[in-house]
């Protein structure tokens, strides 16, 4: 990387007021966790199709997560699926992962593919139904104290298909029974991150539809359960920022599913469709993160940054280096805005002035910037390139098709 367009770089954010120093601090504070169903074959309801190479097993797939970590060095965790992730000694399984430098992050229960979950699973009409969903939820409870998790992620496809076909307040009721016996269950410091979603798998309404019902929800349970926004799950035109904004205020933000989406929930390369929206949410984000009430800034500190995508034609391992590079680079140029120029022009209702300060923060090149903090923690540069020329990707070949899918 050329000190050149460092130097160039540096005066160009000191001419804009940017205190350089407080934000390389930052990028190197920064962490996404990747998902280990990132890892294995997944598609549409069309065609999954399968690839040579992908991990075979827990075990394979968090190989591959720690080749995302070498490259980039932020990408510590790895959130599991169960009982995609299922194995029969979890203890085994955080050792392995801590052997390649990981910890096991979030713990997602699986409460859509099983048989009897075609009328709900915690929200379904009958006793024994809604039971066998809360005995999963506890089971990951377990897990998530057998692997040293804090966070369990709650994701319920659990909708209808037509007006009548269900009595929505009850499941409405149902759903927080279920949620409350878990809540129970959890140790003190653990967190219930709970995820919406306005359509999918549920065609007329879906339980947990949008932000305020999961929020809603939160708040009756309790302080440790706080929502969770998957990028991909609302409806065209949402201001998804003005929500993480929201949430914030509320401080019950408790993290992201990044990715990106054209149309529905496509689970893309986050930041590959619109980079300026994922920019904007990190603008709320830093804006509290700069709060002068220091329980603002506690709890954006404790922002959950996770990526969930499926990668149905990317070859995987490269496309999860792009995406936490994606996410790394907006998480940079947010950090560049100078809130005191944004806030001048705000409180002057000077609107050009106060999206000018914005949108000239976008448009910094960062390469410079996140080039000069990899080489100064002996990170490759370029981690693509790095991880297209170490010869994993050949080797793990050998592994031929037909590995773990959804
Ligand atoms: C649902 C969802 C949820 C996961 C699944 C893999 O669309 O976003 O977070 O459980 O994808
Ligand atoms: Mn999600």
């Amino acid at each position: 990387m050329s000190d050149r367009a460092y130097t160039v770089f540096e005066e160009i954010q000191k001419n804009r007021g940017i205190n350089l120093e407080q934000v390389k601090e930052r990028i190197k504070q920064f962490r996404v966790e990747t998902p280990s169903w990132g890892y294995g074959d997944s598609g549409t309801r069309f065609k999954v199709f399968k690839q040579v190479g992908v991990p075979r097993n827990p075990f394979e797939k968090l190989d591959d997560a720690a080749q995302v970590h070498k490259f980039t060095g932020i990408c510590p965790s790895v959130a599991l699926h169960i009982p995609w992730d299922k194995v029969d000694d979890y203890g085994k399984l955080k050792q392995h992962a801590e052997e390649r430098g990981l910890t096991l992050g979030a713990i997602n229960p699986n409460l859509f593919q099983e048989d009897e979950y075609i009328f709900g699973s915690v929200t379904n009409s009958n006793p024994a139904i809604r039971r066998k969903a809360i005995d999963h939820l506890l089971e990951c409870v377990d897990i998530a104290r057998t692997v040293g998790s804090k966070v369990l992620s709650l994701w319920f496809a659990d909708g209808t298909n037509y007006p009548g076909q269900a009595d929505i307040r009850r499941r409405k009721h149902w759903m927080r029974e279920a949620l409350a016996e878990m809540y129970k269950a959890m140790d003190p410091d653990m967190r219930m991150l709970i995820e919406y979603k306005f359509f999918e798998p549920g065609f007329y309404h879906t339980d947990l539809a949008d932000w305020g019902m999961a929020y809603g929800l939160a708040l009756k349970l309790g302080p440790q359960a706080e929502v969770l926004v998957d990028t991909g799950h609302h409806a065209q035109g949402t201001n998804v920022e003005h929500i993480v904004a929201n949430l914030i205020d509320e401080k019950r933000l408790g993290g992201f599913h990044f990715n990106s989406r054209k149309y529905a929930d496509d689970d893309l390369i986050v930041g590959a469709i619109d980079p300026y929206e994922l920019f904007r949410i990190f603008c709320e984000i830093d804006a509290a993160a700069e709060d002068p009430d220091e329980s603002v800034r506690e709890h954006v500190g404790r922002i959950a940054y996770m990526i969930d995508q499926s990668h149905n034609i990317e070859p995987k391992i490269p496309a999860m280096i792009r995406s936490v590079l994606n996410v790394q680079t907006q998480y940079a140029k947010a950090l560049l805005v100078n809130r005191a120029e944004l806030a001048d022009a705000q409180s002057a209702g000077d609107v050009l002035a106060a999206e000018n300060a914005v949108r000239s923060a976008f448009e910094q090149d960062v390469t410079p910037l996140l080039q000069a903090i990899r080489e100064e923690q002996g990170l490759p540069v370029d981690p693509v390139k790095a991880y297209m020329d170490s010869g994993y990707g050949s080797a793990i070949l050998a592994r031929g098709k037909g590995g773990a899918s959804w």
